[in-house]
Formats: structure tokens, sequence, C-alpha cells
């Protein structure tokens, strides 16, 4: 028997039987060959069955606030996956309209074996599944690639903060964090698939790609594979003394690569601890890259309601209530903030960071959020258009890390009260003179200035 996956990472989600015929993975989340627990488990069962393995991806014109950059740059991606896997004779196909028609067809014309799919605790993304299962005659298993520690096995609930997160994961963290097998040559193959039309897949999203491109981020497993060297060799060193300055290069700028699955967050975790680099600046970034992180899955998964106040923990939405009907001094509409149009040249200047390039410092983007709320009429319109203004605009947005980023800025999610104060009540404040105090503000607003000439 293959099993190079620990069974803990793997979820039955029918009771169905394995049979004869192809492996399906159904890709999603984790848009990768390598260091891919879910393609790993699919080909341990097709080994086993002595059959093909086929990798499809099914494409939605429309996912969340997704804008073009985003589609591009995964796009790319998943070209660099067809040509590889051909190599690996793996077949690739991808389907586009509605996934869970699609899947359910693609299984049945093909009479798949097995069907295995990687995690996501998002609503669109399980609302998929969950229609697969009613009607898949196949067998259908969910496997848990993102996170170090499978999110189902960290802890059975909803975790308060971090510092209830943390002991948790530690524990587990020797069992996890692993090396990983490779994918082999898959030894069946099969004939009858027809090539991807990436001309016709462009075409059904509707979108005019000669503008698409960006030119701060290459997309693809090769370049972010790349990219997490580089940031190892050179800049892990000087993490956490750099991190929170705007002006300098401190973060590892992988968080596209990580959202869109091209880069595994194991694999990082995994070199970072072998770097040379001091212990204070690979602890600091193995804080943010496992606790913090996996703590976002941890509250998408947990919590239904992880991109509305209802998340918000009980005194963050008592304290907010209260404080309702303070005087605003400014009140911005979505349009306003969107286009960089307050009175705060440091906000503009984040916005247009993230408008322009894809990614805001993630310093900022504590500042970003918790200014929205401050200028918005109600913490629920505050929400509502940090969401739809980093879900358009991040090439890291639509993502767990992203809705616990904004419900930590707007609503106390895993946070504590702090002293009271108007509007925010007692919301963790950022201010305009705490940023001065912390970096050059002029040098931030003028390198961003810069990037739109
Ligand atoms: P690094 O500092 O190099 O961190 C490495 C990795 O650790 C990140 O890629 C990320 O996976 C993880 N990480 C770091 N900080 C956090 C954090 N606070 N919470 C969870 N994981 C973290 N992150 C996203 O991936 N997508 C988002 O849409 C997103 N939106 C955010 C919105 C707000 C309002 C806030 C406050 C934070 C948000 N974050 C988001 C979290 C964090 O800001 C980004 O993960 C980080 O800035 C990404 O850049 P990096 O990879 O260079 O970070
Ligand atoms: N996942 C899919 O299975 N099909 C898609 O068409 C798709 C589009 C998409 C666009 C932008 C984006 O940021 C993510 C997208 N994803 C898509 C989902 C992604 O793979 C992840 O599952 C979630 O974003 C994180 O849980």
């Amino acid at each position: 028997m293959h099993a190079r996956v620990d069974e803990r990472r793997i979820r039955p989600l029918n009771d169905k039987t394995l049979a004869k015929g192809p492996v399906i993975y159904w890709m999603s989340r984790d848009q990768r060959i390598k260091d891919n627990w879910a393609l790993l488990h699919a080909q341990d069962l097709a080994l086993e069955l002595k059959t093909p393995l086929v990798t499809v991806f099914c494409l939605t014109p429309r996912y969340l606030q997704a804008s073009i950059r985003n589609y591009s740059f995964m796009l790319e991606g998943l070209k660099e996956i067809e040509t590889a896997m051909k190599k690996l004779n793996i077949i690739f196909h991808l389907l586009t309209g509605k996934p869970e028609e699609n899947i359910l067809r693609f299984c049945k014309d093909y009479k798949a074996g097995a069907l295995v799919t990687d995690f996501s605790p998002l609503r669109i993304n399980r609302r998929w599944k969950n229609n697969v299962v009613k009607t898949l005659p196949t067998s259908f298993f969910e496997v848990d690639a993102h996170n170090i520690i499978p999110c189902w096995s960290a802890t059975s609930k909803q975790e308060y903060a971090a510092y209830t997160f943390r002991p948790k994961v530690k524990k587990l963290l020797p069992d996890f964090l692993s090396d990983f097998p490779e994918i082999i040559k898959h030894p069946h193959s099969m004939k009858n698939i027809p090539e991807v039309n990436w001309t016709k897949v462009v075409e059904s999203l509707g979108f005019d790609f000669t503008t698409g491109g960006n030119r701060f981020f290459i997309p693809g497993e090769k370049a972010a594979y790349a990219a997490m060297q580089s940031f190892i060799e050179e800049r892990l060193a000087d993490y956490e003394a750099d991190r929170n300055d705007p002006n300098k290069k401190g973060q590892s700028g992988l968080s596209p690569y990580l959202h869109f699955g091209q880069l595994s967050a194991q694999r990082l975790a995994y070199l970072t601890r072998q770097a040379e680099a001091p212990g204070i600046h690979t602890e600091s970034y193995l804080e943010e890259l496992i606790v913090r992180r996996e703590l976002s899955d941890n509250f998408c998964f947990y919590n239904d309601n992880y991109d509305k106040v209802e998340s918000f923990p009980r005194w963050a939405r008592e304290t907010l209530a209260e404080h309702l009907d303070d005087p605003r001094e400014y009140i911005y509409s979505k349009d306003e903030f969107e286009s960089a149009e307050t009175h705060d040249h440091l906000w503009n200047a984040a916005q247009k960071e993230m408008v322009v390039t894809g990614k805001m410092h993630g310093y900022m983007r504590m500042y970003w959020a918790k200014k929205i709320l401050e200028w918005s009429e109600t913490p629920t319109d505050a929400i509502n258009t940090a969401i739809y203004l980093n879900d358009k605009y991040s090439l890291d947005g639509r993502d767990p890390n992203g809705y616990a980023g904004i419900t930590w800025s707007i609503g106390g999610v895993h946070d504590r009260a702090w002293f009271e104060r108007p509007v925010f009540g007692k919301i963790r404040f950022m201010s305009y003179n705490g940023s001065k105090s912390k970096f050059n503000v002029n040098q931030y607003i003028d390198t961003v200035e810069a990037l739109t000439d």
C-alpha cells in the first residue's frame, strides 16, 4: 500500500469504496506539484489501483472579488503545472464554469476510481464540495495540503487568540513539520482526455488580458521557489528588525505564492528552521508563517461568519455598539476609499501601493483597515469596504489571512480590549503619529508616488 501521507491529513467526504478507474485530483487551493500532500495521496491511490492520475482545475469566471491581475497570476501558474505534469505522465485538464457540475460530469465521463481534493475553509470552496458529495458515485477525499498541521487536527474549535493556539501547534509540530516525498513519474497512462485550449480558457473569463500582467511578482511554482530561496539566504536574517518598516524590504513577499498554493508553507517553514539566520529572526518568521497563518484557517473553518461583524468577540461587538453614535470627524464612501481620496496622505499611499503593486506592506495593512473603521459610518460598512478592496486588489487576497487580518483590525478578533476612545471603543487604535514614530512616513509616501510615475 502506498501510504506516503499521514492519514490525519486525509478526510473521507463520503463512504464510497475505491473503484478501478483513473484517480482525479481536483486541484483548487494548492496549485503546485512539489510538496503537495493532496497530489501525493491521489498518486498513492492511483498506484494502488494501477490506474492513471489526472489533475483537474475547475476555473470559475468570478471568484469573490478577484480581478484580472489575480487571474492572470493564477493562470500563468497553472500553465506551468500543465507542462511539468506532462513530463510526469500526469494529465492536467482545465474545466470552465460551475465547478461542482463540471467535476461531477468529468468523474462520470471518465469513470473515476477516486476523487481527491485539497482543503480550503472558505464558504465558496466548501459549497462546491458539499454539492459534489450529494451525487458523486465515487470515493471522495479531502487532504489539507495548505497547513502544516491539518486544520481539523490542530484543535476542534475556534481558538480565542494566538496564545491559546500556539501551545497546540507547538505540541504537534514535530509530527507534521517534515520533509516531503517526491511525486514519481506515473506508470499508468491515459490518452483520451483533450488538451487544454488556453485561448478559449482566457476568453471564458471575459477579461482583456493585454493589461493584466503584474510587473512586481513573477507567477508560478519555479518563481515561487526561487523567491523563497533568495528570501531565506538574503533577508531572513533581518526579518525581526525590518518587518514592520514599510521603507525596508523586510517582509518575505511570499504571500501571493502561498495564497495560490504555488509554494508550500511547510517547505518554507522546513527550510527556515534549517537556515543559519539567528533564532530571533527565524522564530519571529515561523510565528507569523505557522501560528498566525494557521490561526486564520482555524478562524474561517470554525466560524461561518468570518467575513462579518457577527464573528467579532462579544466585548468588541458591545464596545463598537456603544460608540456607534460617536461623531465621525471624517466619513468616506467605498469609492472615495478606493480612489485613495482621503485627507490622510499615509492612508492614501497604502491604498495606492496595494492598487499598483497588488501587495500592501503588512504594517500598513493594520493602519489601513483601522482607519477604514474610523472613517466609516458603521463597523459593518467598514468591514465590507475593507474586504471589497482587499479581495479586489491584493494578489494574496480572497484568503483566510485577509478575513482574519481585517476582523482583527476592525473587530478585535484574536486581540484583546485596549483603553477606550471615541468610535473605536476598546478596539486597538493606531494613529498617524504612531506610524511617524516607527518609520519615515514621507519616505514611504514618496516611494509609492514614484511607483505611479
Ligand atoms: P511576511 O511578513 O514575510 O510573512 C510570511 C507569511 O506569514 C505570510 O505570507 C503569511 O502567510 C504569514 N503571515 C504573516 N503575517 C500574518 C498575519 N498577520 N496573519 C496571518 N498570516 C500572516 N495576508 C494574506 O495572505 N492575504 C491577505 O489578504 C491579507 N490581508 C490582511 C489584511 C489586514 C487588514 C491585515 C492586518 C493583515 C492581512 N494579511 C493578509 C496578513 C499579513 O499582513 C500578510 O500575510 C503579509 O503582509 C504578507 O506579506 P509577506 O508574505 O511578505 O509577509
Ligand atoms: N479556485 C478554483 O478552484 N477555481 C477558480 O477558478 C479559482 C479562482 C480564483 C481566483 C482568485 C483567487 O485568489 C483564488 C481563486 N481560487 C480558485 C481559489 C483558491 O485556489 C483557493 O481555494 C482560495 O482562494 C483560498 O482558500
